[in-house]
């Protein structure tokens, strides 16, 4: 069906369909949504969740009586529309207090505050069921490195992240980490730019197994790099505990496009990898609609992410039982149980494919048929098979 369900777990950020248009460049072009009314919106639209800022829902400094007000309501619209909240993150970049980094701030005193403000998001994330606490290190990063802190700040975030891992096990509340990289923006030269770069800090943390990926497609798209490449690692890690999905132009500022408007082939790869892989977290979209539109045009992109979505595993489908993409994708997998076998390690198997005799003439003559393979697939997404 192309009619989103719940079973679909489509999850939505308050900040993305709350995005009123504001740019380096110019002022809002929308009023903001009350969350209550997102929520709302999203239920009718077949969403199963939302995520969100600790700041998306309670803004900075109310005060504590405020904030249980607020916290009380949300809860309420919560059970009236059915939608959960899978994912909890801090909001470590708008406040100018982080304008030099948060966990990687060389200012003690910001690190510190970085980490008070990151344990009471937790405990609003846990008190509103969060299963997810991502981690995007916005202002983790820098234009210049005269201050001489990138050792140091390797070092700060690790430190963070393993006290607030801790901090999360005493709570009990059971939190799976998800580190989201991205090369830059807001910080010309953001930490941890990449999936890779994610991927292997992980291993230094004290707690490795609490920690995984939240890639981003626009992140690494910017980074000029291959989206569903980048899933593929994740998940062959193990690592993909959550995922956010839009769409971006490579080698421009970060657009956050509606999932599927921009490449629509990677966008295909980038659910038959969700669909074939048993991934089962939230698919959550982090975009938002165009600054030219108005209220109606949110509801017309946020529905188009999961429209989109629904379309592309269809067509997952049927690239699966299409028999000239069967044969094509057949004739391309060489097989050889022989010689499969041989590479399974022994010091027997080692000898004998050092002495296998290889015709390399006809092997580097054969045509895969990638060609044909990948029309096949255009003439698929087009709707002419
Ligand atoms: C920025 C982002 C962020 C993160 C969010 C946590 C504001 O490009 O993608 O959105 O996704 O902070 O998930
Ligand atoms: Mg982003
Ligand atoms: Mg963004
Ligand atoms: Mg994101």
């Amino acid at each position: 069906t192309r009619t989103p369900q719940k079973s679909d777990k489509f999850t939505f950020g308050l900040w993305t369909v709350g995005n009123v248009g504001r740019d380096p460049f110019g002022e809002p072009t929308r009023a903001a949504l009350d969350p209550t009314y997102s929520l709302q919106q999203l239920a009718e639209r077949g969403a199963y969740g939302v995520s969100l800022h600790d700041n998306d829902l309670v803004p900075q400094g109310a005060s504590a009586q405020e904030r249980d007000r607020i916290v009380g309501t949300f809860k309420r619209a919560l059970a009236d529309t059915g939608l959960k909240v899978t994912m909890a993150t801090t909001n470590l970049f708008t406040d100018p207090v982080f304008k030099d980094g948060a966990f990687t701030s060389a200012d003690a005193r910001v690190r510190a505050y970085a980490l008070q403000k990151t344990m009471r998001a937790m405990d609003l994330g846990a008190e509103l069921g969060a299963e997810v606490y991502v981690f995007w290190g916005g202002r983790e990063g820098a234009e210049v490195d005269a201050g001489g802190k990138l050792l140091d700040a390797l070092g700060w975030f690790r430190d963070a992240l393993n006290f607030l891992a801790a901090y999360s096990e005493s709570q009990g509340y059971g939190f799976r980490f998800a580190l989201e990289p991205k090369p830059n923006e807001p910080r010309g030269d953001i930490f941890l730019p990449t999936v890779g770069s994610a991927l292997g800090f992980i291993t230094t943390l004290e707690r490795p197994e609490l920690f995984g990926l939240n890639p981003e497609f626009a992140h690494e798209t910017m980074a000029g790099l291959s989206f569903p490449h980048a899933l593929a690692q994740a998940l062959d890690a193990g690592k993909l505990f959550h995922v956010d999905l839009n769409d971006q132009k490579m080698s421009r500022f970060d657009q956050d496009l509606r999932f599927g408007a921009e490449n629509l082939k990677a966008a295909f790869f980038t659910v038959m990898l969700l669909e074939e892989s048993g991934y089962d977290g939230p698919k959550h979209f982090d975009a938002h609609a165009l600054r030219t539109e108005d209220e109606a045009g949110v509801w017309a992109f946020a529905e188009g992410c999961m429209k989109t979505y629904l379309l592309l595993k269809e067509k997952v489908e049927r690239f699966k039982e299409d028999p000239d993409i069967k044969a094509a994708l057949e004739a391309y997998r060489v097989r050889d149980e022989r010689l499969e076998a041989l590479g399974r390690f022994s010091p027997e198997n080692a000898e004998a494919l050092k002495a296998e005799a290889f015709d390399l003439p006809a092997l580097r003559t054969r045509g895969p048929g990638l060609e044909r393979l990948d029309q096949l697939t255009v003439e698929l997404l087009l709707g002419a098979r």
